[in-house]
């Protein structure tokens, strides 16, 4: 009998054994996303904003790299909404990218979707939001992917390991923002403050209470992965005597390097660890604006959180140390910044001979308008943005995916120009015969298996500025960057094809170029170029590029952004 039970306990103590192996294999997370109104108060107003499950920022989703996530949304809301896994490569999940019209028709208030992905190869911060007209300023998580088990980072383990989500607030309901600047066609109203983890912090008006703190002890070492979830800006941010060593970047490992200040634009995430060695004591954390357009509107105000040391005695009425943060136009230090930026541990070689060679301008656009309340843009015109001289326009009955996956015509046409129809001095003074863009839905179709090369520039229409330009369903190389006009026979030559920076979201330089690389891998995929985030697209499985100022531009036109788009033939 003895026996008999001691190899029972042997036989448990074997199971357990293989428990903890079962539970490191690849896991399904099931997750109730219900989208709802909800009255939050900020800057001395109560208001009600759109989430998910009555929560801002919206639940933070967790797996492992292998892991896979299934997503039921409940739509409670008033609006259509649907919900974008950014960075998330969607290989064979086209149908679960979320961008409206693009992948799928939105989710009607009342109705539900379920969202089922993988997550191949990826390992660090990515983010969640909305895909919706602009109700992602208020819907949005951060999604953290940690490596299989049995796996681990390229550096050693943090003790704390915060997600850090910038993003941007407005006093007025925003989708009442956004419909104005549709009708007006001039520039939407700037934001009322800037937000980290959904609290502007003791700088604003009644928000002492609600500041974000992150406690730390002495020795301590904190991952902080940065997302930058605001709908427009760019910004910069650091944190009071302490550095920060730059580990990853959009969900991709990157060789450290130590820098005081990051500047992180919107779609991107960066990670950075960062050491608890100061004094005992409060310091800030600090984000603000990095606006690099001449005479443009922006938030000038400053969000704070608080990073403090536990044991510490200093009671709160001392007030924390203020960091030192670069001027709103220190475009120097982005650069700064961005160029130290090289990849490690990449699964694919960059590409170094190229099928498709595109060339996309990318910047604003004014349409001429006859005066009157539709016609608040500049001198008689309403803002737009512009890729190749197009400026994209949303289907409105049945998304791209659909239209192609069906074979349904009239949807959208193949002919984007795969460089500018006319060729002009792009960051010099331009012609004003050349502000004003077509419009149409645009696509451009690439051949699987092909390797790709986008050139995106930047006009000086309008103005010049730097713009953020996302791939959906890919990860690119960023084999260089620079300024003024790209020049292909000396500015090829410096590419970096070794350890370029890995991305899903660049920030073109203003005034000048960034090139990217990728294998088009993702079968049966449809690729939509700059437009206006929330109007980013993908078709197929696809990747949509977003571009965001013009985001703000297009919002305003009425007509989608720029388009440019890609469809990958199976
Ligand atoms: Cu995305």
């Amino acid at each position: 009998m003895r026996a008999k039970f001691c190899c029972m306990r042997l036989l448990f103590i074997f199971l357990l054994g293989t428990l903890s192996v079962v539970t490191s294999f690849p896991e399904t997370h099931y997750h109730d996303f219900v989208v709802q109104e909800t009255p939050v108060n900020r800057l001395c107003k109560t208001r009600n904003i759109i989430t998910v499950n009555g929560q801002f920022p919206g639940p933070t989703i967790a797996a492992r790299n292998g892991d896979s996530l299934a997503i039921r949304v409940t739509n409670r809301a008033r609006y259509n909404i649907t919900l974008h896994w950014h960075g998330i490569r969607q290989m064979r999940t086209p149908w679960a990218d979320g961008p409206e019209y693009v992948t799928q028709c939105p989710i009607k208030p009342g109705g539900t979707y379920t969202y089922r992905f993988k997550i191949e190869n990826q390992e660090g911060t990515l983010w969640w939001h909305a895909h919706s007209r602009w109700l992602r300023a208020t819907v949005y998580g951060a999604l953290i992917i940690f490596p299989k088990s049995g796996s681990s980072y390229p550096f050693s383990a943090p003790k704390i390991d915060v997600p850090i989500i910038l993003g941007e607030w407005w006093d007025r309901n925003i989708v009442d923002v956004m419909r104005q600047a549709l009708f007006t066609g001039a520039a939407p109203n700037v934001s009322d403050a800037y937000t980290i983890n959904g609290q502007p912090g003791d700088l604003y008006k009644c928000s002492n209470q609600g500041t974000t703190k992150i406690s730390v002890k002495s020795g301590d070492t904190v991952l902080l992965r940065v997302i930058n979830a605001a709908l427009n800006q760019e910004l910069f941010f650091t944190v009071a005597n302490h550095a920060l060593t730059v580990v990853g970047a959009d969900a991709a490992y990157n060789k450290p390097f130590t820098t005081n200040v990051i500047m992180v634009g919107p779609g991107q995430t960066t990670n950075v660890l960062l050491k608890a060695d100061q004094p005992q004591g409060l310091y800030y954390m600090a984000a603000r604006a990095y606006e690099s357009a001449q005479n443009a509107a922006f938030d000038n105000t400053t969000t704070t959180a608080i990073l403090e040391y536990k044991t510490t005695t200093t009671s709160r009425s001392s007030r924390p140390i203020l960091p030192q943060l670069p001027a709103f136009n220190d475009t120097a230090s982005v650069t700064a910044f961005s160029s130290q930026l090289r990849s490690i541990r990449t699964l694919t070689k960059v590409p170094t001979r190229v099928n498709e060679n595109l060339f996309f301008t990318v910047g604003l656009g004014l349409i001429n308008c006859n005066p009157g309340p539709r016609c608040q843009g500049p001198n008689n015109t309403r803002f737009t943005a512009s890729m190749n001289n197009v400026s994209f326009v949303l289907p409105r009955t049945i998304s791209l995916l659909q239209a192609y996956y069906q074979n349904i015509p009239g949807i959208y046409t193949t002919d984007f120009p795969p460089s500018p129809p006319l060729k002009f001095d792009y960051t010099g003074n331009v012609s004003r015969a050349l502000w004003q863009p077509g419009s149409g839905t645009k696509l451009y179709k690439l051949e699987f298996g092909s390797s790709v090369q986008i050139v995106l520039q930047d006009t000086a229409i309008v103005t010049t500025e730097d713009h953020p330009i996302h791939l959906h369903g890919y990860h690119f190389f960023v084999v260089g960057q620079g300024f003024g006009n790209f020049n292909p026979t000396t500015d090829t030559a410096k590419f970096n094809l070794v350890d370029p920076p890995v991305r899903n979201t660049i920030n073109v330089p203003v005034g000048g170029w960034a090139v990217i690389r990728f294998v088009a891998d993702n079968p049966g995929t449809c690729l939509v170029g700059p437009l206006p985030h929330r109007f980013t697209s993908h078709l197929g499985f696809s990747h949509g590029v977003r571009g965001r100022k013009w985001k703000r531009a297009v919002a305003v036109s009425g007509a989608a952004a720029a388009g440019f788009a890609a469809m990958l033939r199976d």
